[in-house]
């Protein structure tokens, strides 16, 4: 997801800090909001007052009723909420990891509808209030892998896909499914930044999205999601590079044609269709063999990639006789 800097790996990034424990940070923004409660503005002027106080929709705030699912990855550290919401790509609110987290305060997500249309036995608009109930939400922990190399472990809250699609009857001539984001300038500052074809669209083949693991996110750590991390709501593919998880989602299609999706439009020799953690695939620009686990200590931090992002045992039967280095 490289545009504006050519070859950059980022090997001279912020390192993101050591894991933070939730309970600590938690405390922090309770000082921080409680601060501007109490006045700050008038002890310190209010040009201070706004960088010291977060924009109050930044974070998430609201705690969700959640199960535990059986379908969560277990025994690996999970990475610190301050690393999940601070180091982003979210190319709407900006192309640099900090920029999603800077830019988040002028997103609302409320109202927020998702409308479903194309090969569909009728169309349809969900309130977002709606899809929250439509199926208990679960905490499902995965193994999340950036197209750049590096990678982390997020509690995410959520139910199946599968689920929402049975919700909209799509006809059998539906084979894929096509997931477009929020694309408003006056809430997304990174639009005219990015020379890419907004919205942000992402898609799957139907067997796919009806797989168990292909997460229809909420929220994460127990609570909604950050803006940044694409409230009020987006997909989460575990076993598929990052930018096959679209945030933020408006309207989803169901199509019979592979759908358009913004990074393969844009380099098409870098970014596949199905994009699947593949460590015998490399870049074009840099090796897929290792990745970069954010937060973890220095020395620790480079470890090897595995085949769908270690969830081969659960998916690789969807792509039985498929060459995966040309569909790539
Ligand atoms: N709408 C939209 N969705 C997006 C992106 C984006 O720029 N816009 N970036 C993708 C990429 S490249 C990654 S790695 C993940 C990052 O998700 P996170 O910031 O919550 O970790 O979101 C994906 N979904
Ligand atoms: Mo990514």
């Amino acid at each position: 997801m490289l545009i504006r800097k050519t070859n950059d790996i980022q090997p001279l990034e912020i390192t993101p800090s050591e894991i933070t424990p939730k309970s600590v940070y938690l405390n922090r923004r309770a000082f921080m909001s409680g601060a501007a409660a109490a006045g700050t503005a008038a002890l310190v002027g209010p040009r201070i007052a706004s960088l010291l106080a977060p924009a109050a929709s930044v974070h998430a705030d609201t705690k969700l009723t959640t199960v535990p699912s059986p379908l969560s990855t277990t025994g690996e550290q999970l990475t610190s909420l301050q690393d999940i919401t601070h180091y982003n790509n979210f190319y709407e609110l900006g192309v640099d990891k900090g920029d999603p987290a800077r830019n988040a305060g002028r997103m609302k997500t409320r109202p927020w509808t998702v409308s479903i249309e194309g090969q569909v036995k009728a169309k349809k608009t969900f309130d977002i209030d709606t899809l929250l109930k439509l199926r208990p939400l679960e905490d499902r922990i995965y193994r999340f892998r950036c197209v750049e190399a590096w990678s982390m472990v997020i509690p995410w809250v959520g139910y199946s896909l599968s689920e929402f699609i049975k919700e909209c009857d799509p006809l059998p001539s539906a084979k894929y499914i096509q997931f477009l984001s929020l694309a408003d300038p006056n809430q997304m500052p990174g639009l005219r930044e990015a020379n890419l074809d907004w919205p942000y669209s992402e898609g799957l083949r139907m067997d796919e999205a009806m797989h168990p693991l292909t997460l229809l996110t909420f929220g994460l750590y127990g609570e909604t999601l950050p803006n940044q991390d694409g409230a009020p709501v987006r997909v989460v593919i575990p076993w598929k590079y990052g930018f096959k998880s679209a945030k933020s989602i408006v309207k989803v299609r169901f199509v019979d044609k592979q759908p358009h999706t913004t990074w393969n439009e844009m380099a098409p020799n870098e970014y596949g269709f199905y994009s699947n953690v593949n460590p015998d695939v490399d870049h074009p620009r840099w090796s897929q063999k290792t990745e970069r686990r954010i937060g973890a200590s220095i020395f620790k931090q480079r470890q090897p990639t595995l085949m769908f992002n270690g969830y081969g045992d659960q998916v690789a039967k969807l792509y039985t006789g498929m060459d995966l280095r040309k569909n790539f």
